[in-house]
Order: structure tokens, then sequence, then C-alpha cells
């Protein structure tokens, strides 16, 4: 972080009062991975949940390709001129491969991205899949507490990430195209099964008639698979994020998934389970910062490496020993059993 750090105070008297500056200085507080950052970064979410909660928050993905960037900027645009504001987030796991960013390409947001009501935010860079969505759920809380009521948070279509994205918001929209093949799109069926509604872009010019011919498709399957979302069957759509034909609806389908989920109490309790997830990830990821931070550990660690790479102790023994020695409740949940 090269800006030194603000007060608690002004970090959050900043978010609630939508200063953009301050906006995205609360977001890189969040990011940060330098673990002395983390008391601030916690203090600050605990004054900013009670103001958090009131957007929708909805994750959407597909291959590289099918059109997302594409679509969140005209869906985005949309909604602004409707009157909402609307953050946009992204969990990219290839990121910390590459280097680069799906929203890196933001040629395509442009005008997005100039639109006041509108927060783009890039994936964070580094870290672990888990570490990554802790930060990026982290980041909407932010946004929400800022008064960002559509949270969209684009995926890359590759595998893990989606149910990791799924887990973070309240409907999860899949946009896919035609002649990609299940193949290319990765879309087995697990990945399907996560989504609350499926999207072919594209349906446009001479790909119109395959579009609406993959819809209904898929339509006919959809009723089979068992709906993520209790009480919800998942549908099949067509729109054009290029001309912006069949977007509108979408909107509509993702209100009205929301007012339905609200009122049979499945939405309050999706999100009661998120919560308990959130916390399960903030322990893991404490617990691997903690043991691999503390100057002992990593005193027998290196020890250990070197014991390995020498042939004095096996891999199993050396990392059964590094962590018997280092937390004892490691070894107590051995006898647990
Ligand atoms: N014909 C057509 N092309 C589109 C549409 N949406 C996106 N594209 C094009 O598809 C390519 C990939 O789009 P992009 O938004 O970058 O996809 P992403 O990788 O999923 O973010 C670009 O060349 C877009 O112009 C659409 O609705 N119709
Ligand atoms: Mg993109």
């Amino acid at each position: 972080m090269a800006k030194s750090l603000l007060s608690l105070d002004e970090y959050v008297q900043g978010v609630l009062r939508r200063d953009p500056v301050i906006l995205a200085r609360a977001v890189t507080l969040v990011e940060s991975t330098a673990s002395q950052h983390r008391p601030l970064a916690q203090e600050m979410l605990e004054k900013l949940l009670p103001h958090s909660g009131k957007a929708i928050r909805v994750g959407i993905s597909g291959v590289p390709g099918a059109g997302k960037s594409t679509f969140i900027e005209r869906f985005g645009k949309n909604l602004c001129s409707a009157g909402h504001r609307v953050a946009v987030l992204a969990i990219d796991p290839s990121s910390s491969l590459s280097g680069g960013s799906i929203l890196g390409d933001k040629t395509r947001m442009e005008e997005l991205s100039r639109d006041p009501n509108a927060f783009i935010r890039p994936t964070p860079s580094s870290g672990t899949l888990g570490g990554v969505a802790r930060k990026t759920r982290e980041t909407m809380l932010v946004c929400e507490a800022a008064g960002f009521d559509v949270i969209l948070v684009e995926t890359v279509g590759v595998g893990q990430s989606e149910s990791t994205v799924r887990w973070l918001v309240d409907f999860f929209l899949l946009l896919m195209i035609t002649g990609a093949g299940d193949e290319l799109q990765g879309f087995k069926k697990g990945i399907i099964e996560l989504a609350d509604a499926i999207v072919i872009n594209k349906a446009d010019g001479d790909n119109t008639t395959p579009a609406e011919r993959l819809k209904g498709e898929f339509n006919q399957v959809l009723g089979f698979f068992s709906p993520v979302t209790p009480g919800w069957t998942p549908r099949a759509y067509t729109c054009s994020a290029r001309s912006g034909a069949g977007i509108e609806q979408i909107w509509e389908v993702i209100t009205s998934f929301q007012k339905a989920m609200r009122l049979s109490g499945v939405f309050e309790e999706r999100r009661r389970q998120q919560l308990v997830q959130w916390m399960e990830a903030l322990v893991v990821e404490g617990f691997r910062e903690r043991f691999l931070g503390s100057a002992s550990v990593q005193q027998r660690y290196e020890q250990a490496r070197h014991d390995v790479a020498a042939g004095k102790l096996s891999a199993t023994a050396a990392a059964e020993q590094l962590l018997e020695t280092s937390c004892p409740f490691v070894a107590q949940k051995q006898s647990d059993k």
C-alpha cells in the first residue's frame, strides 16, 4: 500500500458518505495481504456490517469469450440509468498465475467504469481461491455500506471458481454461447446445477436461431435437476449483450427471484449459511497465516525442508512432526478419533 493508512473513523465515515476515493482505499485495505493491516480492516468491517446486506448479489460466470464483460457493461449501464448503483467485482483464479485479470479488459466496460453510479474492481491479485473469495466478500460488504444496491461478481468458467462464487451470491447466472460444445464450455452437469438461470448470449444475426434452439434444449433438461435454490426452477433465456435485446428480462427474472425467495425465507437462510462459510474461510486463512508467519514455525520448517531434501526424514514424517510440535491440538485431533 503506497499511501499511509487512514484512521478507522476516516474509513468508516468516508465509505458511509459514499466518497469514491475512500471507498477505493477501504477496498485496498480489505485486500491487503499485510497481516498488520488485518486488525484495522476487521474493525472497519465490524462498523460497516450493520450498513451492509441490502444489495442483491449476482454471480455471472461463463467461459472466456462468452461475453461476460460485454453483458456486464450493458446490464450495468441499464441498471445505473434506472437509478441503481452497481458494483462489479471479480474472482479470477487464473489471475494470480498470469498476473492478468478478467477485468483487465476494462475496454469492454469503458462506459460503465465512467458512470458515477458504478464501481468496478478487478480481482484481488494474489492468494488462494479461498483467500480471494474472502476478500471479494468483504469488498462486497464495503460496497453495500457505500450504498451500492446491485453487486455483480464476474468469474471465469474454469471449474472451481463457480462453486466459490455460488456461495458468495444470492443469484447465480451462467452465460453460455452456442457452438462452443459442452466440453469447451466446461459446463458439465455439476456447474449447470449451480445456476439460477442460464442465459445464451450472442442471440443475434445468424446465431439467433441456434441460440433459441439451445435455449429450448436447456429448458427441457433443467426441470430434471434438483434446484440449487429450493423452490426455484432455473430456466434458460437468450440475449444479445451487443444489441441489448433480452437484457431487461434478465433483471426481471432476478427481481422476481428475490421477491419469491424472500417470501419463502430461502433468501435469508442462504445468507445465514454464507456467514458461517465466511467464518470458516477466516479460520482456515487465519490459521494458515499465523502458522506460517510464526518465527519458530519458520525455523522448524526450514529444518524440515533441509532434512527431507537430505533424505534424513521422510516427507510424511517431517510434515507430521512439524504440525505436532508447532500446534499441539493437531496431535490431539488424532486421539480424538
Ligand atoms: N455477436 C455478438 N458478439 C458478442 C456479444 N457479446 C459479446 N460479444 C463479443 O464476444 C467477444 C468476447 O466478449 P467479452 O465480453 O470480452 O467476453 P468475456 O471473455 O466473457 O468477458 C467480444 O469480441 C465481444 O464483442 C453479443 O451479444 N453478440
Ligand atoms: Mg471479460
